[in-house]
């Protein structure tokens, strides 16, 4: 039988296990990245490891989340970053040097490698034909150290596209157009091929806007060919010898195959407060905005940003329209300043932000009480603007500018064409803030300010648990429920102390005091928990206010993993329906858990009511070994692969 593009990079990089959908595969992993807000935890971690150097072929620490230093923690953080990866053999992306995806995207990644990284949006590399996957901080302080990535084998998807995207309608859409189908669980499981003649007709930044947002639809990654397009814009990139083909077998055998006619697509809107809930830009002309966000992993390429450019020139921003542009990376404002671009888009109001994320992560630029906040961001959760009754609708850039320049949610296709934009077939290539690691890595002295605390511990599990059920939430809760950034929280992503405060504050304010008082905890969880950006702190963080066990419907992959690797107990209800006999405060106890884990079932005891729900736990021997000796790191250091 053929092998999907996928298949073949995993082929390639085995390590062990079996091919089988459902099984687990250990990869090789060949490229590692870091971003600051997770960063310093993965470096902490692989410090205890006690390994010297890493080990993978290329591992760079970003800074691009925590760049507003209203006080000392950030600086501090980013000091630490520095010495830590001179020290161990990873390079460092200094702050303003641009958003880790984009920067990774133009300069670093490669087709038919493997990359991780602590972000969810590491598979925006799958634009290059890259395998690449968002992890836990702890899963690439492994991979540095030469461990392998553990992965469910993922079915298989393909998307076959057809057609032309008309004028005004981009790459965007596509994402948008797949979410609506699929909705932000339906990728869980699967890796996302883009295939079709369609293919052909797309940049790779187009293409990496659609494997970034494969992220949202909680699919494992996504991916697209390499072809003479992808060599192209290595070429462009002066990194012609990174390029290999790759395509999928003519006989490859898809779980799934979902056609999408370019042709026939319109620009879309995905409305407050999830990715999926997706509609026309046209059937929200009614929708007044206050605020105009184009920036991001998603949409702050070249590329984007010249169309943009071509869009406002000559025009004004309306009047009661805020419009902020965060380009992607220094190359992109460079390039943008070069050509006079930047003029055109400074001259209509617009205000430039940094080349970071920004108002993506709620770090600055939230929007006025219940203001409507057009972005050309991946995520659109409750809170993450920074505002809580903020209403935030993701988009095109074309739409954001279309809207911008009306004051209105605008279909772009109704605006007057703008003249074509020209993409240079060379970029201006300068790495100097790229620094590589030090020669000589035991001269290093890593510097560590006082927001470095100390790394929470796990605890082993014992044959029994009787613990309170502290919290009951509903479905698609995400990983900014559980542990929020923003700017008042970010800066201590290295102080779990801290952070724990804040924990579920968008649900429910007395969480962390009533979790503290409890001892042991449980989480009661719908389907699809921990949905969304790939940070471990959503795992540490209940960890260490005393949460031993979550209970679900179903669970978001990265988030699982985080859970095992932070000793929780991922527990998922077999009859969904039991979610009803849990109720919060009551007290569960668990028993025979090592037998359970093994047999892959466990009752849940409801002391409190009398009832019982039967669980699955799927672990494999590995997660087993992990959860019983309290977490990956107490694993490692006991020897564990
Ligand atoms: C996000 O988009 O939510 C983030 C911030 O990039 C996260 C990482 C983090 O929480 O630090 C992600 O997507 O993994
Ligand atoms: Fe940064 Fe936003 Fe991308 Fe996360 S989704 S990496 S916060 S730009």
């Amino acid at each position: 039988m053929g092998k999907t593009i996928a298949q073949k990079i995993i082929a390639a990089h085995l390590i062990s296990g079996d091919m089988t959908t459902g099984s687990e595969v250990a990869l090789r992993i060949d490229q590692t990245l870091t971003q600051d807000a997770t960063g310093t935890m993965a470096y902490l971690e692989f410090e205890t490891m006690g390994i010297p150097r890493v080990k993978t072929e290329f591992s760079i620490a970003y800074v691009d989340h925590n760049t507003l230093q209203c006080g000392f923690e950030n600086a501090d953080d980013h000091r630490y970053l520095q010495t830590v990866a001179a020290k161990h053999g990873v390079h460092f992306s200094r702050p303003g040097n641009g958003i880790c995806h984009q920067v990774h995207l133009e300069r670093f990644g490669k087709p038919g490698k493997t990359l991780i990284g602590s972000d969810s949006h590491t598979p925006t590399a799958g634009g290059l034909g890259m395998l690449a996957f968002g992890a836990g901080g702890m899963d690439v302080a492994v991979a540095m150290g030469g461990g392998a990535y553990y992965i469910t084998m993922p079915k298989m998807f393909k998307v076959n596209l057809t057609g032309k995207l008309n004028p005004f309608v981009t790459a965007k859409d596509v994402s948008l157009e797949i979410l609506r189908i699929l909705s932000v669980k339906g990728g869980v499981g699967a890796i996302i091929e883009w295939g079709g003649p369609g293919v052909k007709t797309l940049t790779v930044p187009e293409r990496a806007t659609i494997t970034n947002m494969g992220a949202e639809l909680g699919a494992t990654t996504s991916i697209f060919p390499s072809d003479e397009i992808t060599e192209a814009f290595l070429k462009a990139q002066g990194r012609g010898a990174d390029f290999t083909a790759l395509e999928s077998d003519a006989d490859a055998e898809y779980d799934r195959i979902i056609d999408i006619d370019l042709s026939s697509l319109q620009p879309l809107v995905a409305c407050p407060h999830s990715p999926d809930n997706v509609a026309t830009a046209e059937s929200l002309t009614a929708t007044k905005v206050d605020q105009v966000c184009i920036g991001s992993c998603t949409n702050s390429s070249l590329q984007d940003l010249l169309k943009v450019a071509a869009m406002l020139k000559g025009k004004t921003v309306a009047p009661s329209v805020s419009l902020s542009i965060s380009p992607g990376s220094r190359q992109v404002l460079t390039m943008l300043s070069e050509c006079g671009a930047l003029t055109d888009i400074l001259a209509s109001g617009a205000r430039l932000l940094e080349c970071a994320c920004g108002p993506c992560i709620g770090m600055g630029f939230s929007p006025n009480s219940a203001g409507v906040s057009l972005r050309t961001f991946n995520r659109n959760f409750h809170g993450r603007s920074g505002t809580k009754d903020g209403q935030v609708y993701l988009v095109s850039p074309e739409t954001a500018v279309a809207s911008a320049l009306t004051g209105y949610i605008t279909d772009p296709t109704t605006m007057e064409a703008y003249a074509p934009i020209q993409m240079p077939t060379t970029f201006r290539i300068d790495d100097s803030a790229v620094l590589p690691p030090a020669e000589d890595g035991s001269t290093v002295e890593v510097l560590r300010g006082p927001n470095i605390k100390e790394f929470p511990k796990a605890k082993p599990f014992a044959d029994t648990l009787t613990a309170t059920a502290v919290l009951k939430v509903g479905d698609n809760i995400t990983t900014d429920h559980i542990m929020p950034a923003g700017a008042k929280i970010l800066p201590y992503r290295s102080n779990i102390p801290h952070l724990s405060q804040f924990c579920f504050e968008v649900c429910d304010k007395e969480f962390p005091e009533r979790a503290k008082a409890a001892g042991d905890g449980i989480i009661i969880g719908g389907s699809n928990y921990g949905q969304g950006s790939s940070r471990e702190h959503a795992a540490l963080v209940p960890m260490y206010l005393g949460i031993r066990c979550v209970i679900a419907k179903s669970f978001a992959r990265i988030h699982v993993a985080n859970l095992i690797n932070a000793g929780i107990l991922p527990l998922t209800l077999e009859n969904p329906n039991d979610y009803e006999i849990l109720s919060q405060g009551d007290k569960l106890s668990l028993s025979d858990i090592k037998a359970g884990m093994a047999a892959g079932k466990i009752t849940v005891v409801n002391e409190t009511t009398g009832k019982s729900a039967a669980t699955l736990c799927n672990l494999s021997d590995r997660q087993q070994k992990i959860l019983l000796c309290g977490g990956l790191l107490n694993y490692t250091k006991e020897g564990g692969q």
